[in-house]
């Protein structure tokens, strides 16, 4: 059945927007226990970096779900005691006071047990609420597996069965988990199609995870490669060009970078979106205020599109209009 999304339970954060607004919007952590099927682990210093980043700008953290990979393991505490600086860094975000936190949590299906008992994650971060879905101006912020029926209802139940029993374990000698429609393309093509479709019914702007694969503005970046230089493999949709209804953050578990999308208000109704990378560069030029310095080795945020929405929405890379 098609997504409806004025049927999720959105938590509306329009109301702040009055005075302007920086919004980072990650998904897809799968933070774990610190073993081989601990995809997280090995970009936990780019992601500290990424969020330090942001919560020294002002920006207000969106966890767009499957934070915590909860199919692979049963207990929370192991997950906290692998990943403890984490929830430090994330607890400077949080506030008890709704209207105040930077700390907004959306479940996913990995961690759809906190939409049942948030109860150990309020040992943390007390009174925090997790959410379906955001609403924020003209987006609403969800994970995405609503459109999966492999992960939905009873299709969840069964993933999660022989994710916890089989592909957990088998994880750990290098193979993937099948359930995920981030090891399909095929599969990714059909939720981003759905969530687009959801987005044109709805006239709101979709902001999604999930599917492990950024997109921006409706395209994937080979889709967006393809339209750009007309070249692409056999398998990659042919499409006519962006279209800013839907976007996708990406993970982070990639092999070497966590990505992201940041909304930065301009106006009340005006915003620029970007979708970032942050991962390790050798032989980076850092400029601070004390002046510029090159490092053998850093972690850097690099913008890979940009889009300004509210005035003229004209698609184009950063450094390029
Ligand atoms: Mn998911």
């Amino acid at each position: 059945m098609p997504l409806d999304l004025d049927g999720l339970r959105s938590l509306d954060l329009t109301p702040r927007l009055g005075e302007g607004g920086r919004f980072v919007v990650m998904s897809d952590c799968h933070r774990g226990d610190g073993s081989g099927g601990d995809e997280f682990a090995r970009n936990s210093l780019v992601y500290k970096c990424a969020l330090a980043h942001y919560l020294e700008a002002g920006f207000t953290y969106v966890e767009l779900g499957d934070a915590e990979e909860l199919w692979e393991n049963d207990s929370f505490d192991q997950i906290y005691i692998t990943h403890t600086s984490v929830y430090d860094l994330l607890g400077r975000f949080h506030d008890p006071d709704p209207a105040k936190t930077r700390y907004i949590k959306v479940f996913g299906n990995h961690d759809e047990d906190w939409r049942e008992d948030p109860g150990p994650l309020r040992d943390l971060f007390p009174g925090i609420e997790v959410h379906e879905a955001v609403t924020l101006g003209p987006f609403v912020l969800l994970h995405g597996h609503q459109c999966d029926p492999a992960c939905t209802g009873l299709g969840a139940r069964i993933s999660r069965y022989l994710v916890r029993h089989l592909w957990s374990g088998l994880q750990r000698f290098g193979i993937g988990d099948p359930t995920r429609a981030a090891e399909n393309p095929g599969r990714c093509d059909e939720i981003d199609a759905a969530l687009h479709g959801a987005a044109r019914r709805s006239g709101k702007i979709v902001v999604a995870g999930h599917t492990h694969r950024p997109v921006f503005a409706n395209l994937s970046l080979t889709e967006r490669r393809f339209l750009e230089t007309g070249r692409a493999t056999p398998g990659i949709r042919r499409k006519e060009g962006a279209e800013a209804v839907y976007f996708n953050a990406g993970s982070c578990v990639h092999p070497r970078s966590v990505t992201g999308i940041e909304i930065v208000f301009t106006g009340a109704a005006a915003c620029r979106l970007t979708l970032v990378k942050w991962g390790p560069v050798a032989g980076a030029e850092v400029c601070t205020a004390d002046g510029c310095r090159s490092y053998p080795l850093a972690v850097n945020r690099t913008p890979l599109e940009e889009i300004q929405i509210g005035d003229p929405a004209t698609p184009s890379r950063p450094g390029n209009q």
